[in-house]
Formats: structure tokens, sequence, C-alpha cells
């Protein structure tokens, strides 16, 4: 009998690190950009919201604690929203540094990333006449000889100690073949479903925009876990993203917009707020006849522990 009752997760990935401001006069940079555009984009329909911190003074990714308890502890104020904290960070950050954060504010869920891998948008460079900060260009062409480092050791280690704090897991997934690492921790007994399994596409590094690459990664984890062991969520960078998004909800999935993933709306067209995005695909979901998870449909369908248990 199917399912009816289904709802679907939107997440929210506000400001990313792979983004640099003179990409977009929208990208959320000082920690209360953030915190508006993530209460907006609550408020707009997002469940979950994804969350890096950014150096106020130019907008540079930082793992700094301090700058992440400068909007954080507002989010869980002024929305029920579940706080999802990167342990992604950025490809130049340490896991130490990656890690400072998350393990002090023992969130409700972080991102995992299942794989190594090239992880970049260098290509990207050319297409800028003029850069806002003078760390830009170096950032963003560096990006072509850095390695985005998730080793088993460095994922078993986030498993362990922030998944001891009740933290469970977005687990991106930008491969095949991260489907079977997450199978591999899976065994290990280190993960304990439901999964959320967060299907990355169009990222230089990782698998293309393809819809067919859909179905094989829907597939896949089909017959490594069983359905009834997890979510799947998508999230397609730069222009795929509300074609592959809505393919997700049309597959059963959950869905991922933000600034992080993409800085448009439509094609050329560049999104004026996260909050943009969310009411977009929430029109189309909608549209669709599909009904949109609350965070508290969200915490039941993904196990969470609750916000109270945080501490930002
Ligand atoms: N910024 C990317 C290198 C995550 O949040 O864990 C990694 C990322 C994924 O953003
Ligand atoms: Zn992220």
């Amino acid at each position: 009998m199917k399912d009816t009752s289904r709802k679907v997760i939107i997440s929210c990935a506000v400001t990313g690190a792979t983004h640099v401001p003179s990409m977009s006069e929208h990208l959320p940079l000082t920690p209360a950009d953030i915190r508006d555009q993530a209460i907006e984009a609550a408020e707009a329909g997002a469940a979950i919201i994804h969350l890096h911190a950014r150096d106020p003074e130019d907008g540079r990714p930082t793992p700094s604690p301090d700058i992440f308890r400068r909007f954080v502890p507002a989010i869980a104020e002024a929305t029920d929203a579940v706080i999802n904290i990167t342990t992604g960070g950025s490809t130049r950050m340490t896991l130490e540094e990656r890690l400072a954060y998350p393990l002090l504010a023992r969130p409700e869920m972080c991102s995992l990333n299942m794989g190594s891998m090239n992880f970049s948008i260098h290509p990207l460079a050319a297409k800028i006449s003029s850069w806002r900060y003078g760390w830009e260009k170096d950032y963003v062409e560096g990006m072509e000889d850095m390695i985005f480092r998730n080793t088993f050791k460095d994922i078993k280690r986030i498993l362990l100690e922030l998944g001891g704090h009740g933290t469970r897991f977005e687990f991106e997934c930008y491969d095949l073949g991260h489907l079977y690492n997450l199978a591999h921790f899976v065994d290990e007994g280190l993960i304990k479903p439901p999964f959320f399994i967060q299907s990355v596409f169009g990222i230089l590094g990782g698998m293309g925009a393809d819809p067919e690459n859909m179905t094989v990664m829907r597939s896949t984890a089909d017959r490594l876990f069983g359905r009834e062991n997890y979510h799947f969520s998508v999230l397609g960078a730069g222009r795929h993203q509300m074609s592959l998004v809505t393919m997700s909800a049309i597959m059963g999935g959950n869905v991922r917009v933000g600034l992080e993933d993409s800085v448009y709306i439509a094609k050329g067209v560049k999104a004026e707020s996260n909050a943009q995005q969310v009411r977009k695909i929430r029109r189309i979901l909608e549209e669709l006849s599909f009904e949109i998870a609350t965070p508290a449909d969200a915490r039941k369908m993904l196990g969470l522990k609750g916000a109270d248990t945080v501490t930002p």
C-alpha cells in the first residue's frame, strides 16, 4: 500500500564554504546575515538548516566556534528548525578545525562526507571579472590542487565522537562508492537507521548532475540498506538545483536548497535570498500535491534527539 502520508523534508544550506562573496551579493557573510537568512528560510518552510560560518570582516570561511556562536543560538531561539552544523567546513580546514564547534555544540545533526575526493569550482575563477576581497581569487583557483579529506579513520572519528553525543548525520554522498562506504560503517555497527542520505550532484570531483545518476544512487541505496532504513535526499549544484531536487521528491526523496549549493533562482537569475529558493521549491512541491515536513516531522522521521539537548 503506497504511503500517502509521506512528507518532504526541505533542508536549506545557507552559506557554505565553496561560493565566495564575488559570486553573489546575496550570499550571507556576517553572523547577522546568516542568522536573518536562516530564520527567513525556516519561516519559509525549511525544516533543517545547514550552517557554515564566515569571517564577518571579509566573508572568508571560518571554523571559529566564537563566530558560530554569534548566530546559531539566535537561530535556535527564533525557530524550531533542526540545526545541522557542517563537519565538512572547507577543503582548506583540518579535521580538528572542522570538528571544533560541532563537538562543543553537540547539535541534533551534522553533515558527514562519505569519502575523500577532489572538490572544486576553480573553473569559475575565470568568469569573475572583479574580486570583492583579496583572498577570493587564490581561494577559488587553489581548489584545483586541494583534496577534500574524509578518510575512513576521519569518518569513524566523527561517528564516534559526535555520534556519542547523540548527533545524527546528513550523510553527504557525492558518488556511488560513498554509499558503499556508508554500508561499511553500518556493517561496523557505527551507524543506526534511519540513515539520512544526501546525494550530491554536480560538484566537480563528484558525480555529474545527470538524472540517470539519481536512479543509480536510489536503486543502490535500496539494495544496500533497504528502503525502509533510509531517507533519500538530493542537492543539485548550481543550475541543476531545482530540477534535481524536484526529481528527488518525485522519486520519494527529500530536498536541499540554499545558496551554499546554488546562487541562482532561475537560469541566469541570481537568487536574492535562501528563503526565495525555499519558497520556490515549496511552491513546486505543493503544486505536485506533496506535503512539506515540519521540523517535528523531520525529527520523527530521522530519529533526532530534540533541540533541548543542544548546547549552541
Ligand atoms: N564546503 C565543502 C568542502 C559539508 O558541509 O559537510 C563541504 C561541505 C559539505 O560543505
Ligand atoms: Zn556544507
